[in-house]
């Protein structure tokens, strides 16, 4: 069984479903920033700046430049899924029952660690869509406000795929039949300061009776509201958990 045996016991069912919830900390030891931790994104960017649709209007050139210099970061040869994504990608294709994994991240560092299941709420950093026709396409060149769309052509348009503040996140309706029926909810990496991912803990327990796990290197906002909880770094916690 590819989880840690006391946990298994606690599960009412063998074959439960898991519903992961996943944040930047996951992704902090193959390279990538956190946003509230002390050296982390928002203290160099003013979220107001770079991740509303306002901001969009008021200063394009900013965004973009936010985003292709995240863009670049992921693509560096050197930032690799690391050993918490691999074991998740594990957990998900040995469970006997279903796997959600639903991340906040706009990196595609569990898709490239294999997961399959895989939910990214809050958008995807190798996506572009644009504001003029239906376009949503791979990206991994810079974006500026004059590139035209490779679609329908009008300049503008294009930005990234991403969830800003004040948007919908993606997906919610699939994520919340999941929360509704899963056994197990396990929160990896993330401060819980964000809605409506820092609410799914509530959901998981309230509608479906799950059990709830944090792994996080600190206890998050909303510790007080998981019932198990580890904390230290992603990639000794995880493959631990997923034992
Ligand atoms: C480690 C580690 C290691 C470090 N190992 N761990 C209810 C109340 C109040 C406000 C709201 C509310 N509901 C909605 C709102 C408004 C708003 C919101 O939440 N505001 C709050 C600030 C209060 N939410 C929204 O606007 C959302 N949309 C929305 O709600 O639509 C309406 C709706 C209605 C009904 C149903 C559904 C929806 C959209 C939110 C979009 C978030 N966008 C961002 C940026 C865009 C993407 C990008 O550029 O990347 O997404 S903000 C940023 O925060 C990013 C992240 O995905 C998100 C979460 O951050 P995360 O992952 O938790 O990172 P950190 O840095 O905060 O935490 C890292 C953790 O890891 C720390 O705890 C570390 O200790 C730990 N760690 N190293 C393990 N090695």
């Amino acid at each position: 069984m590819p989880l840690r045996p006391d946990l298994i016991e606690i599960l009412r069912d063998e074959a439960a479903p898991i519903v992961i919830l996943t944040g930047a900390g996951i992704s902090k030891e193959s390279g990538l920033h956190t946003f509230r931790d002390p050296d982390g994104i928002w203290a160099k960017y003013d979220i107001s700046e770079v991740a509303t649709p306002e901001a969009f209007v008021n200063n394009p050139d900013l965004v973009h430049y936010f985003y292709n210099d995240r863009r670049s970061g992921l693509l560096d040869p050197a930032v690799q899924p690391n050993a918490a994504h691999i074991s998740l990608a594990r957990l998900e294709a040995e469970w006997p029952g279903p796997v959600l994994l639903v991340t906040q991240n706009i990196d595609d560092l569990h898709d490239r660690a294999g997961s399959k299941h895989l939910i990214h709420m809050h958008g995807e950093l190798l996506k572009i869509r644009c504001n003029h026709c239906d376009l949503l396409a791979h990206w991994s060149d810079n974006l500026a406000k004059e590139t035209p769309c490779p679609s329908c052509g009008k300049a503008g348009g294009l930005r990234p795929h991403v969830v800003w503040f004040g948007e919908m996140p993606l997906e919610m309706e699939r994520i919340y039949a999941a929360l509704g029926e899963c056994g197990l909810f396990i929160s990896i990496g993330t401060s819980g300061n964000v809605y409506p991912a820092a609410g799914f803990v509530q959901i998981a327990h309230e509608e479906a009776g799950a059990e709830t796990v944090e792994l996080n290197l600190e206890p998050s906002s909303g510790a007080t509201l998981f019932e198990h909880s580890a904390y230290g770094s992603a990639t000794d916690l995880v493959p631990a958990f997923v034992a």
